[in-house]
This record gives structure tokens, sequence and C-alpha cells, in this order.
């Protein structure tokens, strides 16, 4: 097999949580990931693919994962045996501060020549401070890599200089750090492909199912991402990927999207060889009314058989639900409204819609063949007090009733956690918010993730609330809409039951890590060991039962025969060393390699 370009690895959040004893708490129960962030961005199937499009071969290597599933996964080992031309590491989720660093540490020490190159939201707002670290050559920044990476690999192999590289941060010969200008921005997102083709592609070429999943449990509940658009058309105030942070951290000034023909084109692939739903993120309504028309009429026009959920960032009419009900045969919605109450919410930047509105919507939604309506509050935004999240339990009580306990509304409160996002509206000025930062540098957030508790770990503190009493709110509103889900038949009892005893068993860690907390260090790291299963059992589906994020899914005969047949190719082209994939055309940079 001939030599790879480059190895693309997905730290852990902490580098070593396998032995450090963290209350990560209930940072991750509404995404499919565990406290450790095992998920890789999806950038990393784009950058993948687009670079061997360019003549380059990659690999993707989820280390997390590999960690998560073996205790005696040996990360050293597994990073000396690679040989590549670079490294790639993302730091992307600013919650990887700490495992990414470490990782490139690593990379240094057993490949002290191989160029080590970071990417991603977070590594972009703290390019200057990351190269600073030894272990780090390159920066590239912004939102869309995939060109300025196949650039500066060919540079690194020795054809054209970093010099003329767009979005590029790098140390220059003689130390000092060099910026080049931020100006690769495309305008929409039609270059890339975002149909898992890489992924299917790589785990039959390398042999390597574990090392290459999106996540942990991915297997059992195989899950695939859409993404319409880049950048997004609203100002969240505590979002990292509002218009305003994308205007000011990452040169985006308008929405970059998807055309609708290619979604439906990535869609179309994924169902060909993954049983799972399809998540569509990044509202497409953002894309106007001739977007979603084609978009929806195309997806009936591929018999779309893999369940579909849409996320939307304002409750949608009825007139739209009936649209997509005589389109699609299996459609979900999820929307985060944050709060019940319309001031808090309008206080977090979602002022263009009210309570009632939404209630509305979901009505039409479960009206017009809706199969599951997720909807999301948060705990922890700007003028949110304790009060006002407890209240979120009541309000669900009543909207359960309103809705006639329809199994199919699914009510989830989570804390913003552990970060307020770099480079949102409430990181850059805080004060203005009612909120005082905890951590400002990136050094500063990786020393906070090592912290015992995720009370400890988070990055800000409200005005609104104490750092104490938000904790305490969170899980108590998370034990209510148990109660409540209970209650009224959305979840099983014992279900529910169980949820609402972790919490009470979480509350407890919680204040005797606080206790062992002020204790001296010598003290502190016996005690904390002591409850370090304890504290990784309770760290997971905490507030709700991450099986109720699942949306049902099974497979059939056509993708064990698509999945066959590729396997197929990919092995006679492995022997016959010919490389199989999307066929594009080379843009105009990389035409002349
Ligand atoms: C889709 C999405 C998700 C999906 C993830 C899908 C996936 N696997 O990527 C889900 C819903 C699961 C998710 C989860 C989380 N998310 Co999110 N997510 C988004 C969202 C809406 C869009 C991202 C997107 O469009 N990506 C487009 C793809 C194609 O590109 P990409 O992955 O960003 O990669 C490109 C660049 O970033 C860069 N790049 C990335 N990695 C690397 C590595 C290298 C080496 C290089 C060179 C370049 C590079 O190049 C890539 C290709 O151009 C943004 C908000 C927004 N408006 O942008 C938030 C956002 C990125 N998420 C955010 C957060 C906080 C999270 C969570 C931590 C929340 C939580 N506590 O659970 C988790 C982390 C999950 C995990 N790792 O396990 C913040 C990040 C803020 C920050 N700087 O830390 C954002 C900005 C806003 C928000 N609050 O939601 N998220
Ligand atoms: S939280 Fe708000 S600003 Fe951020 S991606 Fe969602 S809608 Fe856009």
């Amino acid at each position: 097999m001939s030599k790879i370009d480059l190895v693309l690895l997905h730290a852990p959040s902490v580098y070593d949580f396998r032995e450090k004893s963290i209350m990560f708490g209930p940072v991750s129960d509404m995404v499919p990931s565990t406290p450790v962030f095992e998920m890789y961005p999806l950038g990393f199937t784009t950058i993948a693919e687009y670079l061997e499009r360019h003549g380059l071969k990659v690999r993707i290597v989820n280390l997390a994962v590999l960690m998560l599933n073996r205790k005696d996964f040996d990360v050293e080992a597994a990073i000396r045996d690679m040989n590549p031309a670079a490294f790639g590491i993302d730091l992307h989720w600013l919650p990887h501060a700490h495992g990414s660093i470490e990782i490139a540490k690593i990379v240094k020490k057993h490949h002290p020549n191989t160029p080590v190159i970071f990417g991603g939201l977070s590594s972009s707002f703290f390019h200057e401070e990351l190269i600073g670290y030894p272990s780090v050559d390159y920066v590239l920044r912004g939102d869309s890599t995939e060109e300025p990476m196949t650039r500066l690999l060919y540079a690194i192999k020795g054809k054209g200089s970093v010099s003329d590289i767009p979005n590029l941060t790098y140390k220059s010969m003689d130390g000092s750090t060099v910026i080049n200008p931020l100006d690769w921005v495309p305008e929409n997102m039609n270059d890339i492909s975002l149909d898992y083709s890489f992924s299917m592609r790589s785990v039959i070429r390398y042999r390597d199912m574990m090392g290459s999943v999106p996540f942990k449990d991915w297997l059992q509940y195989p899950v695939c991402a859409s993404l319409t658009c880049r950048g997004c058309t609203h100002n969240c105030v505590t979002c990292g990927g509002s218009a305003y942070s994308f205007r000011n951290h990452f040169g985006r000034r308008k929405v970059a999207f998807r055309d609708p023909e290619l979604l439906v084109r990535d869609i179309e692939n994924v169902q060909k060889y993954v049983p799972g739903p399809i998540f569509v993120l990044n509202d497409f309504l953002q894309g106007g009314p001739e977007y979603v028309s084609e978009f929806i009429r195309g997806l009936a026009r591929i018999k779309l058989r893999n369940p579909i959920g849409f996320e939307f960032f304002k409750p949608p009419a009825e007139e739209f639900y009936e649209f997509l009900n005589e389109h699609l045969d299996d459609y979900s919605v999820e929307i985060s409204a944050e709060s019940h109450d319309d001031a808090v919410r309008t206080a977090f930047g979602k002022h263009h819609y009210t309570t009632a509105e939404l209630e509305e919507s979901i009505a039409a939604a479960l009206r017009n063949g809706c199969s599951r309506f997720d909807l999301y509050f948060m705990t922890g935004i700007p003028t949110q007090t304790a009060e006002s999240i407890l209240e979120t339990s009541s309000y669900t009580e009543s909207l359960y009733s309103k809705m006639n306990n329809d199994k199919r509304l699914l009510v989830f409160s989570s804390p913003m956690a552990p970060f307020l996002d770099p480079g949102s509206m409430v990181f850059d000025d805080p004060d203005k918010f009612g909120f005082k930062l905890r951590a400002r540098t990136l050094e500063e957030h990786r020393q906070l993730l090592i912290e015992p508790s995720w009370k400890h770990i988070m990055n800000y503190e409200s005005d609104a609330v104490s750092v104490d009493d938000l904790v305490e709110a969170t899980y108590e509103v998370g034990y209510h809409i148990n109660r409540v889900k209970g209650k009224a038949g959305i979840v099983p009892q014992d279900v529910a039951e169980q949820t609402m005893q972790r919490i009470v068993e979480a509350r407890d860690i919680m204040r005797r890590v606080d206790a062992i907390h002020k204790e001296p260090a010598a003290t502190r790291v016996k005690k904390l060991g002591a409850l370090r299963k304890e504290m990784e059992r309770l760290s997971e589906s905490t507030v709700c039962q991450k099986r109720e994020l699942r949306w049902p899914a099974k497979a059939n005969w056509r993708h064990v025969v698509n999945v066959l047949a590729l396997w197929a190719k990919e092995s006679i082209a492995g022997l016959l060393g010919i490389r199989t994939g999307t066929q594009g055309v080379a843009c105009e940079a990389t035409k002349s390699r």
C-alpha cells in the first residue's frame, strides 16, 4: 500500500480520561457522544475526500473511540507505528483543548520531523496562542479548509510554498509566527462531498471499523448528518457558530449553502449503505422557498426510505408540515427553544418567535404525520434565574397536557456546558450580557478541563444564577421533566424512575466532590480516585436516557448487497493500486499538480 500523506487524529476531550477522576456531568447528554466527546468533526470526512480527489492519501483515526473501547489501547504505540507525511488534529470543539494538545505532544515525541497541523473553529479562534505550542507547526483557520489543506500537503511534499496558502498560520524558519490572510471563504458548499463515501471506503481499505466510526455506539445507532450550509443567519448570543462569530472570527459574511440537488444526492448515497436515520442540520428553511421546494421534492423523487429529521431555528407553520407530510414517509423535527420563557429566549437572541407560536407549530406537526418532535431547553443562558429554570418543568407538564400526552413529543433540558463558545457575543463581551469568564485563553481552558467536576470546569458564571444554583437547578429540572414524562407515559415509568434515581446519585456525588475539592491536594487525589467508577457511571445518560434520543432504524438486504459491492470494488482497486472515490474536477489551484 502506498504511503499515507495525512493521518487525521481525533483526540478525547481529556487525554487521560481513563485514569483521571472527573465528574463530567450531563455535558454530552444531548449528543450521541459520551462525555469525552469522541465524535470527530464532519469536516474530517470532507477534507479526506477532497484530498483523495486531488491525488493524496488520507486516513482518519478516531483515537477517542479506540481508547473508549479498549481500556488497554496503547495510544503511544499506535501513534509511533504511523508514518504519514503529516498529521492533522482537530481542535474544533473547545472541550478538546486538553486531549488534542496532549496528542500533538505524543506525535512530536515519536515523529519530531513530521508536521502537525491543527484546524477547526476553536483552533481558528485561538490560532495565535495555539501556534505557540512547540508541538504545533501549522493552524488552518476558517470553516472551509479542504482546498488550503490540499495546498499545504503539496507544499509539505515539496510542491509549492506555504507563504501564499490562504488561512494558514505557521511558524517561520526563524521561529516567528506568520499569519496569512483569511481569505479562503467559499460562497457555497458545492465543492465538497458530504455523502460518507470516504468513511465507507476507508473502513474497507484499512480493515478498521472502530478506528473510523464517528462515535462509540455508531454501529448500534448509525445516524448520519447532512448539512445544508456553513454559517448561520441567526445571532444567538452564546453561540460560537452565529452570524456574528462567523463574520468576526472566521471571515464569513454570508451563509454558504449546498445546492439542494447535491444534498439530495448525498442523502441518496447514504441510504444505499446506512440504515440509520439521516439528520439534516442547519435549518434548510434559511435557504428560502425555492430551496425548500427543490430539496423536499428531491427527497420524494429518490423515494427516501430512511427516517429523516430536520433541525429548525424557527417553528414552521401548518402548511409547511402539510407539504412535508405529502412528500415524506417518515420525518421528524427538532427545535431548540432554550427556554419556555419568552423573555429569556429573547435575551438568548431567539426573539423571532414566542412560546405560543412554538406550541401551535408542535400541534401542527403532530397533526401532519410528524414521527417525532424533539424539543430542547437549555440552562445557563443570559438572564435565566434558578426559578426560571425550575419553571420549565411545570411548563413541560402543561405542554404535555395541551398535546394530549402525545408520545411523539419528547422534551429535554440540558446545561450550556462545559463551555460558553469562544467567539460568541457573550464570550467577546461578557459584561454586556451579565456574564463573567473564568477562562479566556486556550491554556486556561486546557487547565479547567482537568478540574474534578463540570461545576469547576465551566468557563462562565452568570449574574442571574450562581454556579452552585445552576448545577442544582439543572439536575432538579432534569428530575422533574423525567417525572412528568413518566407520569404522562411518554417514557416507560421504570425508565423515568431509573433516570431520576441516577440524578439523585449524581447530585450526591457532586456534593461529595465539592467537599473533597476543599481538602489538601494529597488526600484529594486519593478520595477522588475512589469515586472514579461512580463518576463515570453518573456522567452518562444523566438528565435523560441516551436511548431516548434515538430514532428507530432497520438494516435490510439492500444495505448488505450495497456494502458487499463496495467492499469488492475497494478490494479489487487495492490489489490493482487504483484510487477509487468521487470523481471531481480539480479546481484551478490544484489543476497544475
Ligand atoms: C453540526 C454541528 C454539530 C453536530 C456534529 C456533527 C459533526 N460530527 O461534526 C452535533 C449536533 C453532533 C454537534 C455536537 C456538538 N457541538 Co456542534 N455544531 C454543529 C454546527 C451546527 C455546524 C457545524 C458545521 O456546519 N460543520 C460543517 C463541516 C463540514 O465542517 P467542520 O466539521 O466544521 O470542519 C471544517 C472546519 O471546521 C475545519 N476543521 C475541522 N476540524 C479540522 C481539523 C483539521 C486538522 C483541519 C486542518 C481543519 C479542521 O475544516 C473542516 C473542513 O472545511 C455548529 C454551528 C455552526 N453554525 O457552525 C455547531 C458547533 C460547531 N458545535 C458546538 C458545540 C459546543 C458542540 C458540542 C460540544 C455541544 C455539547 N456540549 O454537546 C458537541 C460536541 C460533540 C462531539 N464532538 O462529540 C459549537 C462549538 C464552539 C466551540 N468552538 O467549541 C458550535 C460552533 C455552535 C454550537 N454551540 O452548537 N455539533
Ligand atoms: S444556536 Fe443560534 S446562532 Fe447558533 S447555529 Fe443555532 S440558530 Fe444559529
